[in-house]
């Protein structure tokens, strides 16, 4: 493995789960941490404008979670098999809902009204949270969330649980006993101890971690097609809107699963909610067991039919697009739900000038790249789904052709409409 360079602020945040997965892995890299009244200088260098961002091979790499999903499966960090990534995708997911929670109480200024809603957090939303993983790690039954090893799910869940602690004063190791279990055994891990150590002497300086045995490059194979198998029926439950669900429409569609598209109406939705894992849609029954998270979702299929990439170095880039069109989506929220006409039209007009040209221009770099036309190889992967789904969505819903303004987009948007498969889709759809 050639060295890395992580580049985040001094503090836990979104890049606390990237220096423990290197950690574990054992991966040499500098942990560049910068003063947060530093980072307009290193705004420029990351690849969308965000941090975290890594270096690696002399290449810039952005997203979270595309970075750590990336070093999990070069470390074996990522589950055994498809159905244990599935399980990492969903509490990843979990995680980003609750990162949703927390960002208001984290930047609110005035003391008592930061106190209110910290304290609503952590009587509400933390409990609800840990509530789901420790009914995954009472199922899997072994103090680690799949199989009997330690997995990037194990590290995000032990960083929430630490993050909380310490920024929340919330104790999630206290009120559940199969987290308290988790975090000892995290913690025993040797590589963890010696970041642990490090960490405590860590000054805003760049500082370099020690390469261990386990740094060995492997070969980056782990997210080839591992499963393709002939799959159960699929029962996918959302609204009878595109939003999150389209994409695992248009996976499915293309990977030519059969599967029960079950649309309801907003008003029906009480009545599916209770049958939800985590009380929210898009959510899906598969082989008997209901599953959710819409990314984790499309990722487990995309996986189990091809449309994942070819390499780890391909998977890291579709993740690097989804995490980016997720970004792109929690922007969309606020203007769909907005139920002032006219406060609605300021939103969307907004959107329509900053955030959408913004991540498409993020996306169009990346597509113009690779220069085949698809994102990644020379084949249509999740990538190219999805970029498609919210282009789509956008000249649909919003009213806003970003497809008319970049012709590598429009391109893009016509070769997946015109793929058979999503075509008979579409058709049916109408
Ligand atoms: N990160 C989750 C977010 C799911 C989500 O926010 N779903 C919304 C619909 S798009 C929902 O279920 N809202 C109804 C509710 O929470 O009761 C995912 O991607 O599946």
């Amino acid at each position: 493995m050639a060295a890395v360079k992580l580049f985040y602020s001094d503090a836990p945040g979104r890049g606390e789960i990237i220096r423990l997965v290197l950690s574990v892995a054992g991966v040499d890299f500098d942990d560049v941490r910068y003063k947060y009244e530093d980072w307009p200088k290193y705004k420029p260098e990351a690849p969308f404008g965000q941090a975290p961002f890594i270096e690696y091979n002399g290449k810039k790499y952005g997203q979270s979670v595309a970075i750590a999903n990336f070093f999990s499966r070069e470390n074996g960090l990522y589950g055994a098999s498809n159905l244990e990534a599935f399980r990492i995708d969903e509490v990843a997911g979990l995680v980003q809902d609750l990162f949703t929670c927390l960002i208001p109480v984290f930047i609110e200024k005035d003391p008592a009204k930061k106190e209110e809603l910290r304290a609503a957090m952590v009587k509400n939303d933390a409990p609800r949270f840990f509530g789901f993983f420790q009914k995954f790690l009472q199922e899997n039954g072994t103090g680690y969330l799949v199989g009997n090893k330690l997995s990037l799910g194990d590290l995000i869940i032990y960083d929430m649980t630490t993050q909380l602690l310490k920024t929340f004063q919330y104790d999630a190791a206290a009120d559940f006993p199969e987290i308290k279990t988790l975090v000892d055994n995290v913690e025993g891990n040797e590589n963890i101890k010696a970041y642990i150590d490090s960490r405590k002497s860590v000054s805003c300086q760049p500082h370099h971690r020690q390469q261990s045995a386990a740094a060995d490059s492997k070969a980056t194979s782990a997210a080839k097609p591992r499963f393709k198998s002939k799959m159960a029926a699929v029962k996918l439950f959302y609204f009878d809107t595109p939003g999150r669900g389209e994409l695992i429409r248009l996976v499915l569609a293309e990977a030519g699963v059969e599967f029960e598209d079950v649309r309801f109406k907003q008003e029906d939705w009480p009545k599916y909610k209770p049958e939800a894992p985590f009380g929210q849609s898009p959510f899906i029954e598969y082989n008997g067991k209901k599953r959710a998270q819409s990314v984790a979702i499309a990722n487990f299929f995309a996986r189990e039919n091809g449309l994942y990439g070819a390499n780890n170095l391909e998977a890291f880039r579709i993740d690097e697009v989804m995490g980016l069109m997720q970004d792109f989506f929690n922007f969309l929220v606020p203007v769909y739900m907005e139920k002032d006409p006219a406060k609605k039209e300021e939103l969307r007009l907004a959107m329509v000038k900053n955030d959408a040209p913004r991540f498409f221009g993020f996306v169009l770099k990346l597509l113009q790249e690779n220069g085949t036309g698809y994102f990644v190889g020379n084949k249509l992967s999740l990538a190219d789904i999805i970029v498609y789904d919210m282009a789509t969505q956008l000249r649909d819903v919003f009213s806003c052709d970003v497809a008319a303004d970049f012709p590598e987009i429009k391109a893009l948007v016509e070769k997946v409409s015109s793929n058979e498969n999503i075509k008979k889709y579409i058709d049916s759809r109408k």
